[in-house]
């Protein structure tokens, strides 16, 4: 086996645009796999100033390496003795984690039936042997890049185009996920709604333009102070919402002051030095052992918050106030800063 390693999570940034970004095809990662050495060293000859190449001779071991994520793009032989490329090729589209991956069939077998049978398993492509060199590249290359326009559909569907965190949609299915794996290993968990304060006055007074910059600032400097665990995303206009797993009421309340202070801190325009920029902080934890009688939701959770949030407004701002979602705790208390 050979491998190089690929870098896709990093580029997501770089899939937000209209036309191919060479960097970002080049690092897609190609699979071959082929119980012969010598087809093997031909393909990665062919391929590897083109993408990052994986060369497998053995079916089994790179079903494995591709359930870790890492896979763009396969190509299959059929007649392989340790597994037959028809069967490998099951196994792929059976798999939740791998059914994604584009398979093209590169074979000695070339009747009708055979490539009617390669394609009605889930592959995209059929190529027969012997190969045509450049037009298996002309193929492979269009794969790719249908690969490339899929991820950053994927990635415009979930992020929010002007704070580049994660959007309502991507929020509300992490917030799910979170929540189970809560309730199922009984964890705690830090649910924060996040307001920025008298923002309104902001654009009366700056322009919605300084505005949507502030905005964005506030949401980089919320991103930074997260563990890479947490998850915060957009949860419409000027509000925010983050996850804390495995965090409970103390731990909640130190990130929370730490998110106060970071906000203040930001630095500021040259317009805007006499700005105040603060934020409001509803915050619940839910404790997944003891709540699992109260039959909490995400959105019951969310309105915890939500009403705590409000509190927070009322009681002057810059603050957070917070909920304890415990079956023989109901605490609420305003920690000012
Ligand atoms: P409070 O302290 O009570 O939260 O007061 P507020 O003024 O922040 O709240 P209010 O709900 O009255 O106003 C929210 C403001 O946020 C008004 C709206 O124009 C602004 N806002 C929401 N989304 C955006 C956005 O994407 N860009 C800009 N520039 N402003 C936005
Ligand atoms: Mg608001
Ligand atoms: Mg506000």
């Amino acid at each position: 086996m050979d491998s190089k390693k690929a870098c896709t999570s990093n580029n997501q940034a770089s899939y937000i645009r209209s036309t191919v970004d060479e960097s970002v095809l080049s690092s897609q990662t190609l699979m071959v796999i082929d119980d012969s050495k010598e087809n093997l060293s031909l393909m990665k000859a062919l391929f590897e100033s083109d993408y990052q190449v994986v060369t497998f001779d053995d079916p089994a071991e790179s079903i494995t390496y591709a359930q870790q994520g890492a896979v763009d793009l396969v190509l299959l032989d059929v007649n392989m003795p340790s597994m037959h490329g028809y069967d490998a090729c099951t196994q792929f589209k059976s798999n939740p984690l791998t059914s994604q991956i584009p398979i093209i069939f590169v074979t000695a077998l070339s009747s009708t039936e055979n490539e009617a049978k390669g394609l009605s398993l889930g592959a995209v492509d059929y190529v027969t042997k012997p190969v045509n060199l450049v037009i298996l590249r002309a193929r492979v290359r269009n794969h790719m890049e249908s690969v490339y326009y899929r991820k950053q559909l994927e990635i415009l569907s979930s992020v929010d185009g002007l704070t580049g965190l994660a959007n309502r949609r991507s929020l509300d299915s992490m917030l799910q996920l979170h929540y189970n794996s809560t309730q199922r290993f009984g964890f705690n968990m830090t649910l924060m709604m996040i307001d920025i304060d008298d923002f309104k006055s902001y654009n009366d007074r700056y322009g919605h333009v300084q505005g949507d910059d502030c905005l964005k600032r506030i949401a980089t400097c919320l991103k930074a102070q997260c563990r890479e665990t947490d998850f915060v995303g957009r949860y419409g206009g000027e509000e925010f919402v983050m996850v804390l797993p495995d965090t409970d009421l103390e731990g909640g309340l130190t990130m929370a002051n730490k998110l106060l202070k970071a906000v203040r801190k930001l630095t500021k325009t040259k317009d805007e030095q006499s700005a105040k920029v603060t934020i409001s902080i509803g915050l619940s934890v839910f404790n997944g052992r003891v709540n699992s009688e109260e039959q909490h939701t995400v959105n019951s959770l969310i309105e915890l918050a939500d009403e705590q949030l409000y509190k927070a407004k009322r009681s002057g701002k810059n603050k957070v106030c917070h909920y304890l979602a415990s079956a023989n705790q109901n605490r609420f208390s305003g920690s000012a800063v």
